[in-house]
């Protein structure tokens, strides 16, 4: 075993021993948050592993069935089932049982190369967060504001949600809670404006993260989607030299409609990540799965829960440990 305290003094041990803590607390945040989908998906697939004897094709047929129930999608279920039988021939596997392994690695290898976390550089950044109703944005901007605020950052959040005067009331709340502060205009307001007033309140005050709100709006909407687009233009008129990002916000019990979000969100704004929320309100995790095959959007960030800390940078080799793990 590796000693990590030998040669560090005190206070260097007891702030690895904070770190450790912080580590092992984020994991079983995650693992409960996960529990849902680990008793439910991986069961099933551990359990039919276990007690179907000599591999033959009813069982992949069988698993088919639960992996396209767990939401992996069709395409991914197909390509992972191929994989499997690719890896029976190649290590000359017979037993089913073997295959439990087998199963935790390929999904591990079509997790892989997966980016983890927000990606914020040196001198202003701006997120932008969008998706449907509901789906979780402004708590999600909450969480990440608390996050790069606890961490020292000067951090803005605008009120782009201009439809309700509660979405402005709650980012308002939100806002005083963590210690930002928030540019908003009165409901109804156009959220291109707000946008343009916070980059400006952004550029004065040296802020390094400014994150806008936006309305929920159904992907199938066609105004809205425009007044979007609007504001994406703004920031990039406005913010040459800031570095965007468009965050959507995916919920993860929408299941495969989700999908369906993201391909029209990323038409109408080009989106560089996903926050995928809620995890812990279904059984049907696959859909981490499916995105990562099926849209070229990587995951930046998970939702496992209501708290700050249940908002968690997504690590691949972490969520399959959380899943497997007893
Ligand atoms: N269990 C759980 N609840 C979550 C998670 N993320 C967000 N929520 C809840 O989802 C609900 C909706 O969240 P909001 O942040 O208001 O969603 P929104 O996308 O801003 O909604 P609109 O502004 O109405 O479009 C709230 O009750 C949140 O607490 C999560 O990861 N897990
Ligand atoms: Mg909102």
């Amino acid at each position: 075993m590796i000693d990590f305290f030998k040669g560090k003094n005190a206070q260097e041990q007891e702030q690895l021993k904070v770190e450790k803590n912080e580590q092992e607390g984020f994991f079983s945040r995650l693992k409960k948050g996960l529990s849902k989908t680990k008793n439910d998906f991986i069961n099933q697939v551990t359990t039919l592993f276990s007690s179907s004897g000599k591999i033959n094709e009813d069982l992949f047929e069988q698993l088919e069935e639960i992996l396209i129930q767990a939401d992996v999608g069709v395409a991914t279920t197909i390509k992972l089932i191929e994989e499997l039988k690719e890896r029976v021939k190649q290590d000359k596997i017979s037993e089913a049982a073997e295959l439990s392994s087998v199963f935790k690695e390929e999904l591990s290898r079509l997790l892989q190369d997966e980016a983890t976390g927000l990606d914020i550089k040196p001198g202003l950044n701006i997120l932008m967060v969008v998706g449907v109703n509901g789906a979780g944005k402004t708590t999600t901007i909450a969480k990440i504001a608390q996050r790069y605020k606890s961490q020292g950052k000067q951090v803005l959040l605008a009120a782009g949600d201009t439809f309700r005067a509660a979405a402005i009331d709650q980012l308002k709340v939100w806002g005083e809670r963590v210690g930002v502060n928030i540019i908003a205009q009165q409901e109804g307001a156009d959220a291109a404006a707000v946008t343009f007033d916070a980059i400006q309140s952004a550029r004065a005050r040296e802020v390094e993260l400014l994150i806008v709100d936006t309305a929920g709006r159904l992907h199938t909407q066609k105004n809205l989607m425009e007044e979007l687009k609007k504001v994406r233009r703004i920031i990039e008129r406005e913010a040459v030299a800031a570095q965007t990002q468009v965050l959507l916000v995916l919920d993860a019990t929408t299941g495969q409609n989700a999908m369906n979000q993201a391909k029209i969100f990323n038409e109408a704004v080009n989106v560089d990540g996903i926050a995928l929320t809620k995890l812990d309100g279904t059984a049907k995790g696959g859909i981490v799965i499916a995105i990562k095959n099926e849209l070229g959007i990587p995951i930046k960030l998970i939702g496992v829960g209501e708290q700050a800390e249940d908002l968690q940078d997504f690590k691949p080799d972490e969520f399959i440990e959380a899943l497997f793990s007893e």
